[in-house]
């Protein structure tokens, strides 16, 4: 698109905001700010290279359209790709069964270290990338339907020292870079049917995060995803949303929230400001389940923006960390990366685009027709020109014309691997 058409109509929409009390210079500049932790998997379907194992844990990818990262380099050449297409400066939120055993010679989950991740660390500076971290307790051969929860003494055991090993892992990512990473724990622990053993298990899933969390760090922070089923796991989730609230309430730890694990009306944007009058911050796994728990690229559409917005009403920029999670194998996979979090940063800049001052006036004031024709204008106002000015700044694509940089690539590159 043209430059100066650009500017044009950025200055346009600059003189449009500001009647109703905007400033899009000072929204452009908090969105420059925000940084999205993009999840590893979605350019290898949450393979991971340790194995050729199969998915398990009750998720799945669906789909096959060709071009998969096979290995670190083509997971991390992936990445720069799709990253040199979305405005701003991100994470990368690495899961544990992406060890880089190259140097190292493979080790299994419980004997991980912060060496097996140093090529990532190293990587990741290099790209000016700050890194987050996951546990992972699916797609191995200790994966049974019950890890952290499990009865089997030996089970538990060997989940609970692998989640130790990756706090040190992310602890050390965080003391490399200066800024804490943050470690998701989500496991899949669940029954395909009725259990009779809810709270013994449930039990068990408190005691190991007790254990696991003992040790104490400065440069990671820990958080906790729940869910409601898994496939093949239907009947019953111990990490449940209560579970796990009532734990990280208690505990003074993290909740995850991931947009696809609740039931199919709730509302997660609701969820923030509760959530953030007693825990300390909030992850975010922003997905698009459709139907179920599917995992679909995040879009614009009302769910990401009714949670935009809540981080925006409630000044949480700066305690609620936006992770993505979702895996869509049937597209281009790096076109899925850039699309979800392209996506994702307009649904905030929409957010930082409303006049609060006035819509809380009118509030305060019960103008109830006020607030409600408000806020139905805004959807329509020209923050598009701004989302446009903003990948100008950022020297990044403006627009559509992105699709031709991933038919590119797909054409040089993805479209090579056999
Ligand atoms: C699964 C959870 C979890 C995973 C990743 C790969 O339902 O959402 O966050 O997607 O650990
Ligand atoms: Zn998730």
């Amino acid at each position: 698109m043209k430059q100066d058409l650009i500017l044009k109509a950025y200055e346009i929409a600059k003189e449009r905001y500001a009647a109703i009390g905007v400033d899009t210079d000072a929204a452009l500049e908090k969105l420059q700010g925000v940084q999205l932790s993009l999840h590893c998997w979605q350019a290898d379907d949450v393979g991971g290279f340790e194995s050729a194992g199969e998915l398990t844990g009750g998720i799945q990818a669906t789909g096959n359209y060709p071009g998969k990262a096979r290995n670190i380099e083509e997971l991390q050449a992936d990445i720069e790709m799709a990253t040199s297409l979305i405005p701003g400066k991100h994470r990368l939120n690495l899961h544990a069964n992406y060890a880089d055993f190259r140097q190292t010679g493979p080790v299994d989950r419980d004997q991980l270290e912060p060496k097996h991740f140093e090529s990532w660390m190293e990587w990741a500076e290099k790209n000016g990338m700050k890194l987050d971290f996951n546990s992972t307790s699916f797609s191995h051969p200790k994966s049974e339907d019950l890890t952290l929860s499990s009865p089997k003494e030996d089970i538990r055991q060997f989940w609970v020292e692998h989640t130790k090993r990756c706090r040190a892992i992310a602890e050390e990512m965080g003391r490399r870079q200066g800024d804490p990473a943050i470690l998701n724990i989500w496991i899949h622990d669940g029954s395909k049917d009725i259990t009779v053993n809810r709270m013994a298990y449930r039990a068990n899933l408190k005691r190991s995060l007790d254990e696991i969390l003992e040790q104490k760090y400065d440069n990671m922070k820990d958080c906790v995803e729940s869910k409601v089923f898994g496939i093949g796991l239907e009947s019953y989730t111990v990490g449940s949303n209560d579970f796990y609230t009532a734990y990280a309430a208690k505990n003074n730890k993290i909740v995850t929230l991931d947009t696809g694990h609740f039931h199919p009306t709730e509302s997660i944007g609701d969820k923030i400001s509760s959530l953030l009058l007693f825990t300390p911050e909030v992850m975010l796994h922003v997905s698009r389940p459709v139907r179920w728990d599917s995992d679909h690229v995040t879009i614009i559409n009302d769910e990401t923006l009714d949670l935009t917005k809540e981080i925006v009403r409630c000044d949480a920029l700066d305690r609620v960390h936006i992770g993505l999670d979702y895996f869509d194998a049937s597209i281009n996979r790096i076109g899925a990366y850039v699309i979800g979090s392209r996506a994702t940063q307009k649904c905030l800049l929409q957010a930082l685009l409303e006049p609060l001052t006035t819509l809380r006036q009118y509030e305060a004031e019960g103008k109830g027709f006020e607030r409600l024709a408000l806020l139905e204008e805004c959807k329509s106002l020209p923050w598009n020109a701004v989302w446009d000015m903003f990948c100008l700044k950022n020297n990044v694509p403006v627009g559509e014309d992105y699709i031709a940089d991933i038919q590119k690539y797909e054409q040089e590159v993805t479209s090579k691997r056999a």
